[in-house]
């Protein structure tokens, strides 16, 4: 497929302006890969798999506790959560508003406890335990579809299909117009991703194939698509209505396209695959990825009665045993929670430094005098 030819109007061709960029350049240089600290490589398989399994608990016990929700989305889609979470997105958990962090938006919004329990175990202090114990109760932080006025960390407001797929479009054609506005040669002040996970059912809401098509024609290559591809929708088998070739579709439109045949327990195919999907410039990537909706589950697992009901106090029991989870309700075992803290404390380390960096360079100094803190290059610069 070729490549969107840009045109006039194409975020790429507009150029950056303005400011003594030069000065501020040099003095404000990070050393490359140093803007963020990672994990140098991910955690050990057992432990991998421990947390998986807590942010499935969660998500368990949560609908369980409501006796409402859709715990199928959160069990199927909890290794890819996890490792985009814990080895991928960019973010601080202390500063929600931080403009520069990669945005994340849960299109397939009736999932949203895979949301809040990555949330809670990336460190957000808005989503705690009783939040996620309070979940789809009145005036809780923890709606039953997400909203972004509600919980730190939810970019949009999600829940009609389709729709938050279309609005990761919107902020990745917004990250690559600041971009384009605001970097210079040698500094570069906006780079971010924006991931989406979108259910069977946003792939047939027509909204989303036309903001497909824009992005494709946009070359959007730091918009990076999950197509959770469990073959279960909210009436059962996707064979009933939905049969389409999805990744040929999007690639028609433009996209790259990558298959992770095994959601469930491929981590180094999913790893392999964000890493394939950040190195495509110029195309926004859709990866489709095959999970079993409910995993775990011995009973409901790639059923529709997983889709939209608590699984009843009987399959959670046997879900607990087929998983080899022998915890109390809403547990997080110790060694997950100082698994999940130690990269946010250094994360946060790393911040200080870029910060200090850039707020002695003379023009951000120039500016926050004179504008005061909410002018937009120090909001820019804000973490
Ligand atoms: C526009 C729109 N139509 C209908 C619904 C109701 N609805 C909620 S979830 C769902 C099925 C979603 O299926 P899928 O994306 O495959 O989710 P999974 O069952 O795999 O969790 C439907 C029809 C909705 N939320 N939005
Ligand atoms: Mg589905």
């Amino acid at each position: 497929m070729a490549t969107p030819t840009p045109t006039p109007t194409s975020p790429a061709s507009i150029t950056a302006s303005g400011g003594r960029g030069g000065f501020l350049l040099a003095r404000a240089r990070v050393a490359p890969g140093g803007r963020w600290a990672v994990r140098a490589q991910p955690a050990a398989a057992e432990l991998v798999e421990r947390s998986v399994n807590t942010i499935r608990f969660l998500a368990v016990d949560a609908v369980e506790k409501a006796k409402s929700g859709h715990p199928g989305l959160p069990m199927g889609c909890a290794p890819l959560g996890h490792v985009l979470f814990d080895e991928f997105l960019r973010f601080n958990p202390a500063n929600h508003a931080w403009f520069d962090r990669d945005r994340f938006v849960l299109s397939a919004g009736h999932g949203c406890m895979l949301h809040y329990a990555l949330l809670h175990l990336a460190g957000y202090q808005g989503v705690t335990i009783d939040d996620l114990k309070a979940f789809r109760q009145w005036g809780s932080r923890t709606p039953g579809h997400p909203e972004n006025f509600e919980t730190d960390g939810v970019e949009v407001t999600t829940g009609p299909l389709g729709q938050g797929f279309a609005n990761a479009v919107g902020l990745a054609l917004a990250e690559k117009h600041l971009a384009a506005r605001f970097n210079k040669p040698d500094l570069t002040v906006v780079d971010h991703y924006t991931y989406v996970i979108l259910g069977d059912g946003c792939q047939m809401e027509g909204v989303a194939n036309e903001a497909a098509s824009l992005a494709g024609h946009w070359g959007l290559g730091k918009l990076i698509a999950f197509y959770d591809d469990n073959h279960i929708s909210i009436d059962g088998s996707t064979a009933i209505a939905f049969t389409e070739d999805v990744l040929a579709r999007y690639e028609a439109l433009g996209w790259h396209t990558i298959w992770v045949q095994n959601g469930n327990t491929g981590y180094d195919d999913i790893r392999a695959a964000i890493k394939e999907a950040k190195e495509v410039k110029d195309k926004p990537t859709l990866i489709k990825v095959t999970t079993t909706i409910g995993y775990g589950s011995p009973n409901k697992a790639s059923t529709h009665s997983v889709h939209g009901s608590a699984l009843g106090s009987k399959e959670v029991e046997a879900t607990r045993k087929n998983l080899s989870w022998a915890h109390e309700p809403f547990h997080v075992p110790d060694e997950v929670k100082r698994y999940s803290v130690v990269p946010v404390e250094l994360k946060l380390q790393n911040f200080k430094v870029i910060t200090n960096k850039l707020f002695c360079c003379e023009e951000i100094q120039t500016c926050s005098s004179s504008l005061g803190s909410s002018s937009g290059c120090c909001i820019l610069h804000s973490v």
